[in-house]
């Protein structure tokens, strides 16, 4: 089959079934075009996305500005590996640090390698700054976290899919209840060698839980009181998606160490970052840690861009507003409806509960429905459906989607 044969969906669908590594259950769409807020299907048929890639896509698909400064990039220099400095990276280093006002940025790919850069560095800080004993040092995480799918990282979780049959796990970590400060303040109190506090602003995956209001607050304030670095991971909650450049600004939070990824590219290319300031970042030294394509310069200049767009097209003024109207909307549905129990996020990161049992497929079914009614969004956990579209959307285009999918519940009502 030549590569660039035009496929129907069933064919693409059966090549993946056929070539591909069940790791994934897709939706059954098969997307060949995405511009903006709209993707369509190899039949040509258009839809909102209401996922963003997992909020990767946040500027909208195919943004020209990012394209252009990818494509630019790609016809002049692509990688020279860190063996050998560029002339992208420190200028997308000093760009981005001073964006979000941190000493320096460790550059990498995945969001996962950017969490796993930030616990290294907790690590290391931990026994050579705060003075943990080597190899004792603990770091605690929520319950219900989402930070990737490393073997260290998975060790952390407790979604048992995520987990089974992946042993033996990293040790060092204690797991507390998301949102519940007596749980921080008694972990901080009973282990005197805890290093770090790693924590989602809001838990995406775990069904787009916002924690009460204040407990990033007194969580950041617990952990300065017992030398314990704050380490916020805002790769689906950063760059804008919750109303604000990061989410932990809606407390004005400061990170001691900052996780940013996805669309920190706008969905381009794999772009990831830690940030910090020199009394931790300056622990990492030449060998302690790196990547091939980490800190390359078309990553530089993607990085650049998607984050100038996101400045200059107020994106997360935008998510704000339109992140109240959709709640409004979608609240007002609610009173009415016997299929919708809740709405709830901030920003453009929100999530539906649809009133039936974990392990129903209802969720599953009403986005097939919207998928036929031309949006595309998917299930998080079990009845809960995450509801993100690219922050660059319209008022109008906003209120489309919501009657698009007020009229597709009421096809569920029970
Ligand atoms: C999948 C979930 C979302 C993340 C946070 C780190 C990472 C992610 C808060 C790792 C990645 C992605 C991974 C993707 C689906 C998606 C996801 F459903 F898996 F949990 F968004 F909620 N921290 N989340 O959300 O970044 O290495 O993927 O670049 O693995 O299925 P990554």
């Amino acid at each position: 089959m030549a590569v660039l044969e035009h496929l129907t969906s069933q064919q693409a669908i059966d090549l993946e079934n056929k070539y591909g590594a069940h790791n994934y259950h897709p939706l059954p769409v098969v997307l060949s075009k995405g511009e903006g807020v709209h993707v369509w299907d190899v039949e040509g048929k258009k839809y909102y996305d209401f996922l963003s890639a997992y909020s990767a896509v946040n500027q909208g698909h195919c943004h020209p500005k990012i394209v252009g400064a990818m494509t630019s990039q790609a016809q002049t220099l692509t990688l020279t590996s860190r063996a050998f400095y560029n002339d992208m990276l420190g200028k997308f280093e000093k760009y981005a640090s001073e964006t979000f006002n941190y000493d320096k940025l460790l550059p990498m790919n995945t969001g996962a390698e950017a969490v796993e850069t930030a616990l290294k560095l907790c690590r290391k800080w931990a026994y050579e700054v705060k003075g943990i004993d080597e190899n004792e040092a603990e770091i605690i995480v929520c319950e219900n976290n989402f930070h990737g799918r490393t073997t260290t990282i998975i060790s952390f979780s407790n979604d048992p899919v995520a987990r089974k049959n992946f042993g033996p796990y990293t040790k060092g970590f204690i797991k507390i209840e998301y949102d519940n400060l007596q749980a921080l303040e008694n972990a901080l109190n009973s282990n005197k060698n805890v290093a770090g506090f790693l924590v989602e602003p809001i838990q995406g995956e775990a069904g787009v839980y916002v924690p009460s209001e204040g407990y990033l607050t007194a969580a950041k304030a617990l952990c300065e009181k017992h030398n314990v670095l704050f380490i916020a991971d805002e790769v689906q909650t950063g760059i804008a998606r919750t109303g604000k450049m990061l989410a932990i600004d809606h407390e004005n939070v400061k990170a001691d160490i900052l996780i940013l990824g996805k669309a920190l590219s706008g969905g381009a290319y794999p772009v990831s970052a830690v940030l910090a300031n020199n009394s931790i970042m300056d622990v990492i030294k030449p060998g302690n840690h790196g990547s091939t394509f980490g800190g390359n310069p078309v990553a530089a200049a993607v990085g650049m861009a998607a984050l100038q767009v996101i400045k200059d097209e107020n994106l997360a003024e935008n998510a704000q507003n339109l992140g109240e109207l959709f709640r409004s909307e979608m609240a007002k549905f609610i009173e009415t409806s016997n299929i919708v129990n809740k709405v709830r996020g901030k920003g453009l990161l929100n999530a539906i509960l649809i009133n039936d049992t974990e392990d129903s497929d209802t969720a599953w079914n009403i986005c097939l429905a919207l998928r036929d009614n031309g949006l595309l969004a998917k299930p998080t956990h079990g009845n809960i459906i995450r509801f993100a579209p690219p922050l660059v959307m319209t008022k109008e285009q906003l209120l489309d989607c919501v009657s698009i999918i007020t009229k597709t519940l009421k096809q569920f009502e029970k």
